[in-house]
């Protein structure tokens, strides 16, 4: 049934060998032992890295993702990934250039395809792994089901074996072999009526427009004192408030200082990061989270969603409920139109009270090249990918 993916170093779904062997599933290679060439593409195609940092390429790759990356089911949104948020996205510490891989039509030079890697540290279970986090595939609408994609990934794999990785992490809307755990979106409307217009959510059976906006009203400002915009002098006690947090789920990431800096100091419309300082200047919780706009397909009102999606919060003095209602407070009055969460980390425990309601999207997280005893649950999972 996956003619591809039963060909790779991943879980299948009939594994037998699932519960005694956590760890790698190919057996230990060296960077001697990887191919020097690339993978051959139909002759029509060549290869192409690109520099996001070129105003002429990230425009491409703009383009390429904006026109036909991810839509919702229903085929109603699509993503609208920034060109500021791509450059963010795709040059944390340790990057590489020749990990922003692109297909492009070798008579025209247009971009048809995409697919990137960055370089990670994330501990599953007990073992801390150097991996890549694989995003941003993409085939342009009028090359699909040509088999394109197996040859983007086995050629990012290649790209990331040549630097000694074995492991990597990536998620997915679609059932692949075999999910590590699979998350559901939910969705705190922040600007109802607008939400409604795009038919993003319905009114409710018997609510009026007028109380569906009350319900949903927020403070015009965070309720927590001490909460502020996280700052470059903050990273080190972020960085000790990530560790602490994030060791009790069974994946997340490991940030050193480098990592914090680059994925948690606020962009303006990319990441906004606040803490929470006590008395003395010791910092107690944080909370972030970025901004990742849809395309509204076919309406006649609107055409941009503005969407603030969690990223990493940490509750520790502050309940996580008034941590995770004062990023609603600020996404709605940094111009967001709705607010989306997975029910991963401790989320569950909050969402109904926060009046998010469960969305369709379902978030598939999976691994490369690395078994797990078994399934794990969405409260499990501690990782955000962008
Ligand atoms: C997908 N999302 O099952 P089988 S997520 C992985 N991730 O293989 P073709 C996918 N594989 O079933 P198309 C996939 N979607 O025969 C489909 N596949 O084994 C598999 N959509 O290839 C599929 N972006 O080229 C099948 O299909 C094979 O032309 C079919 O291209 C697929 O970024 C795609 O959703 C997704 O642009 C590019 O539909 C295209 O349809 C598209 O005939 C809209 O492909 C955008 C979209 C995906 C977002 C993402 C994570 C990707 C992870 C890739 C796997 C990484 C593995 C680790 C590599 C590094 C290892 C190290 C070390
Ligand atoms: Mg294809």
């Amino acid at each position: 049934r996956y003619a591809f993916w039963e060909t790779q170093p991943v879980s299948q779904f009939d594994d037998q060998a699932a519960a005694a062997q956590e760890g790698p599933i190919d057996a230990p290679k060296t960077v001697a032992d990887v191919r020097q060439e690339p993978y051959t593409l139909p002759k029509e195609f060549e290869w192409s890295t690109c520099d996001v940092n070129d105003t002429k390429t990230v425009e491409e790759i703009y383009q390429l993702l904006t026109f036909n990356y991810v839509e919702d089911d229903d085929n109603m949104f699509r993503f609208d990934y920034s060109q500021d948020f791509l450059k963010w996205a795709l040059q944390p510490p340790g990057t590489r250039p020749e990990w922003v891989l692109g297909v492009r039509v070798a008579s025209s030079g247009k971009l048809v395809g995409f697919i990137t890697a960055v370089p990670a540290r994330v501990r599953v279970r007990a073992a801390a792994l150097a991996m890549v986090e694989i995003n941003y595939l993409c085939v342009h609408k009028k090359l699909r089901a040509k088999r394109l994609a197996p040859v983007l990934i086995k050629e990012i794999t290649r790209r990331v074996n040549l630097a000694g990785i074995w492991q990597a992490a990536y998620t997915a809307g679609v059932v692949l072999p075999k999910p590590v755990a699979t998350a559901t979106y939910w969705h705190r409307a922040l600007q109802p009526k607008k939400l409604i217009t795009v038919n993003f959510t319905r009114l409710a059976p018997r609510m009026t427009m007028a109380r569906t906006i009350k319900l949903f009203k927020l403070p015009a400002e965070p309720v927590t004192p001490g909460l502020r915009p996280m700052e470059h002098r903050d990273i080190p006690q972020v960085v000790a408030l990530l560790g602490v947090y994030l060791a009790r789920f069974q994946i997340a990431p490991q940030f050193d200082g480098e990592d914090v800096a680059h994925y948690l100091l606020p962009i303006p419309g990319v990441v906004h990061s606040y803490v929470v300082e006590a008395e003395g200047g010791r910092l107690t919780d944080m909370l972030s989270f970025y901004t990742l706009p849809s395309t509204v397909i076919n309406n006649a009102q609107h055409s941009k969603l503005a969407a603030a999606f969690q990223y990493y919060t940490v509750p520790a003095a502050t309940p996580l409920a008034q941590l995770m209602g004062d990023a609603l407070v600020l996404a709605h009055s940094t111009g967001h139109d709705v607010f989306n969460a997975l029910d991963i980390f401790q989320n569950s425990e909050v969402l109904k009270t926060l009046k998010f309601g469960i969305g369709d999207g379902r978030l598939r997280y999976y691994l490369y090249n690395w078994r797990v005893p078994a399934e794990l649950q969405p409260s499990d999972v501690g990782l955000v990918l962008l």
